[in-house]
Formats: C-alpha cells, structure tokens, sequence
C-alpha cells in the first residue's frame, strides 16, 4: 500500500493525471514488492494510427523549423529534467527496481544526452566533396527522415527514449513510443516532463512526441505503419527477429539494439583490485539486468584461482534487497519470468559441468518480489547457457591459457554488444582493440563492459543488431542523405567523360 501511494503522489508531483492511473486492464507491478501500482488503460489499434498520423502531419512543419530552434525544445527538456531527477529517479527505483544512485544515473544520462543534442543542434553538418567536373560543387544534406518510433525495454526505461527522441527531434523528426508494459509509468512521468518542455517552448505542432500504452500487438502499428521511417529497437534479439524483417520488408530504416553475452578477459598483468571493481559492476550491477552486463569471465590460468577466490568473497558479501533499504547494491529481478529463465539456466550449467554458487532466491516476505543471490559459475567449458544471453546476474568463468584463445572464445558467442581486457600490458590490449581483436560495437580497457557514456555511439554488431544510438555521428540514422551537385558553369560536361551531343 504504501509503494502505491508514493507511486501515485511521484507521478502527481511530476504532472502525470492521477485519473489515468486506474480503471484500465495493463497492471503495473513493482519488482521491489510485486505489488500493483497501477491499472492503465491501453492503448487501441486505432489511436495508435490516429497518433501516427498526428505525428507524421507534424513533420511536414517540424522539418522545416531551423535545427537550432529544435535544440531549444531539447534544452528546455534538459531543464525539467534537472528539476524533476530526484522523484524520477525514484520512480525508476519503485519501477524498475534499479538501487537509487543508478536510478539517479539513468535520469542523468537523460540529461547528458539532452546537452549533447542541444549541441548538435548546431552541428548536423554534410560535406563537400571535390566533383570531378569543372564548374561544378558537390555536397551533402541531411534532412530529417520522418516519424521515428522507439520500443524500449523495462531495464533502461527512460534513458533509451531519451537517446532518441533527443536526437530524433534535433534532426527534425517526430516521435511515438512505445515502452515495456513493465515500466508504463516512467513513461507516462517522461511524457508529461516533455509537456512542459513543450509548453515552455510555444509552437511546436500537435501531435510531435506521442506514447502507445501495451503490449508488443500495439509495437506493431508503429513497426507497419508506413509513415514511420525509422524504429528504434531495444530488447532481446528474438524481438529483432520479429521486427527486423517487418522493417526490411518495407524498406523502413531500423535502429536494433538487441542482446548482449558480454565478455571480459582478465590478463596475468591486470591490476587486481581495478579489476574486481569492474568485474562485479559490470556483472552485479543492475542485477544483471543490463544489455551491457558482463556474462563471460576469461581468466588467465595464472591469475585464475586468486581472482575468483576474491570475486567469490565480494559475491558472497554484496547486499541484495529492496534499493529503498540503506547499502543494497543488487536489487530485484523484474518478475517471476526472469527467476524462471536464471534458474533454467543454472540448472542447465550445472548438468553440463559448472559449479554454480550463488543463484539462490532471497526471500523478503513478499511472494511475488523476486531477489537472488548474484550467481558465479565456474565452467569446464564454454558451452549451453554460456552462449545465449540470460537476462539475470550470472557471471560464467572460464580459464584460458593464450591471448588469442580468450579473444576466439569472447567472438564466438552470437551476440556482439560489449566487451573489455583488463591489462596493463599495452601490446595486449592494442591486440584486443584491434582489426583482430574483440568483434564487439563497444570494446573497452580497464573498465567493465557496462556504464557507456552517452558521448560514444552505443550499440553491437552481429546478432546485437549493428544499431548505433546515443552519441558520435548516430544521429545520421535519424536523417536522410541527400547527395547534391550543382554545375554554375555555362557548359554541362557530364560525369566519367561520356559525349553527349544532341
Ligand atoms: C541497456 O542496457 O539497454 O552502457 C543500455 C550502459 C548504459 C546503457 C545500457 N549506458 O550500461
């Protein structure tokens, strides 16, 4: 009782109406108790078009305002974000179950990208390309592609949105999304944030930011509807299987950012005690509920024995519980689903060799809250489990004896999303960095494979899906190239010397 009223006074605070929050079939939960927060009405089919209509009428004027005065709108988000970080950084905790000073990290990403963006607002800057021709310039434009939709997923549920729809808008372009039905109401607390951006702002046109409310049937209006140019799709890559080719089929653009079985490989050189630390972030941080979150653990044999010795004590001694208690570091699981899928997995490891500790349920008194013991599994061989992603804190560890073997072994899982040597030997961490080296969109030294900033582009290759989000240039996938040549002579030479004469 007591989550829900605070729920409700957080959204309240944050402009959210309280009448949206009952009388609907969507039940919210919170992994901190199980209890439900919330009965939301969901959204139908057709208001679902309806808004993708409103949206793609608002781009025919959204396009044409200066990208500059589009970065204003990001700005005055970045403002209502400073001053709503601390009841939406709770209600991330109460939602999604993150420990607060994550949950605080979520809602600054937000901000850092609305920075990021308001600059590039400036900058969405072409080329100009020598022309072969006399007389003749060559360049390239960028214009804004269309409507884009984003589906984000429970573990990130606000910050992803923010990597697109900051950029999306800078670039000229209107946005629908479509959260987790786990996490509706971070969502809706975003959506009313955006309101008052949006109010302060003046003249931007209806219908330019919208949010569908359900399930993955109301994702799918926004993946077929032809005026959405782009989607922007984050979760397992059984949903970008589902996606993807819908998108393909249409010549819709996508943006996927899907599993990651994240490696990191510890060398004979590492500095220890760096190298815990970043092992049992990356590993129990989120409660293993990361993209970015290590799985795979490659130990030099030399190193092996005491490393684990140690990581065995910090699994052991880290606090699991509710994050609104003092000092947890691992908080829930998001539901019953995800228990399930860690304990098949470990039972799985266990069958084919691994000495699983750890792993166990840490019963609260709530029946339908699920907390777990990070789990560590000490494997023969990399092998079943260890080549899929479980979306749960269990860390694989394996020994290797080469450099070369343990960067064959991190490349030879499906996924691509993130990866990380912990060495202080240059020649082998240029080696892993390398053409030959880790195959990962995002390959790190001395850090964990989680925790990207947001000025890197963020996203994987092979079955991650080749999306970039976030920073670098990911902001082209939210425009259109157009390549222009222009001849201000008096006479038309045409291109690879072909006569012409009429
Ligand atoms: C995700 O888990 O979906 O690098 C995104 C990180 C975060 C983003 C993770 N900045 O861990």
């Amino acid at each position: 009782m007591i989550l829900i009223s605070t729920t409700h006074e957080l959204l309240r605070g944050l402009g959210v109406d309280g009448a949206r929050l009952t009388g609907g079939r969507l039940q919210v939960h919170t992994p901190l108790t199980g209890e439900c927060l919330a009965e939301l009405h969901t959204t139908s089919k057709d208001a679902a078009t309806a808004q993708i209509d409103r949206a793609a009428a608002a781009f025919r004027s959204w396009r044409t305002v200066p990208a500059p005065r589009r970065g204003e709108l990001v700005r005055l988000l970045g403002e209502e974000l400073r001053l709503a970080k601390p009841a939406l950084a709770r209600l991330i905790t109460i939602e999604a179950g993150k420990i607060p000073s994550e949950g605080a990290g979520e809602v600054q990403e937000m901000i850092d990208i609305c920075d990021f963006a308001t600059g590039l607002s400036r900058q969405l800057h072409g080329l100009t390309i020598s022309s072969e021709r006399p007389g003749h310039r060559m360049m390239e434009t960028w214009h804004p592609a269309g409507v884009v939709g984003v589906i984000s997923a429970f573990n990130f549920p606000v910050a992803v949105w923010a990597w697109n729809v900051t950029l999306a808008l800078v670039c000229g372009d209107p946005v629908i999304w479509k959260p987790s039905e786990k996490t509706p109401l971070t969502a809706l607390a975003c959506m009313a944030i955006l309101d008052k951006a949006l109010a302060r702002f003046g003249d931007a046109p209806e219908g330019l930011a919208g949010c569908l409310i359900g399930d993955a049937t109301i994702g799918e209006v926004l993946v077929d509807h032809t005026a959405v140019a782009v989607v922007s799709a984050t979760g397992s890559t059984r949903m970008g299987r589902a996606v993807g080719p819908k998108l393909a089929g249409r010549f819709a653009r996508a943006i996927l950012e899907l599993g990651g079985n994240n490696a990191a490989i510890v060398c004979p050189s590492a500095d220890p005690d760096l190298a815990l630390r970043g092992v049992a972030f990356s590993a129990m941080g989120t409660a293993g509920q990361r993209c970015t979150s290590l799985r795979r653990l490659f130990v030099q044999e030399s190193v092996h024995d005491a490393f684990l010795d140690r990581l065995g004590a910090v699994y052991r001694s880290v606090k699991v519980g509710n994050p609104l208690e003092d000092d947890v570091l691992v908080g829930p699981l998001i539901d019953k689903a995800a228990y399930d899928a860690m304990q098949a997995a470990l039972a799985d490891a266990s069958a084919r060799g691994g000495t699983v500790t750890g792993g166990e349920r840490i019963l609260t008194g709530d029946d339908d809250a699920y907390y777990v013991r990070p789990a560590l599994v000490a494997m023969p061989q990399q092998a079943g489990p260890v080549l899929t992603e479980t979306f749960a804190p269990i860390l694989y560890v394996m020994r290797y004896q080469t450099l070369d073997e343990a960067i064959a072994l991190q490349n030879a899982v499906g996924a691509g999303l993130s990866s990380a040597i912990f060495t202080t030997d240059l020649r082998e961490a240029e080696r892993f960095l390398s053409a030959a080296g880790s195959d990962c969109g995002i390959a790190n030294v001395n850090i964990g494979t989680s925790g990207a900033e947001i000025g890197g582009a963020f996203g994987g290759e092979k079955e991650t899906g080749g999306g970039r989000e976030s920073g670098s240039d990911a902001w082209k996938a939210y425009m259109r190239r157009a390549t222009n040549t222009v001849n201000y002579s008096s006479e038309l030479p045409l291109a690879q010397g072909v006569s012409f004469d009429i």
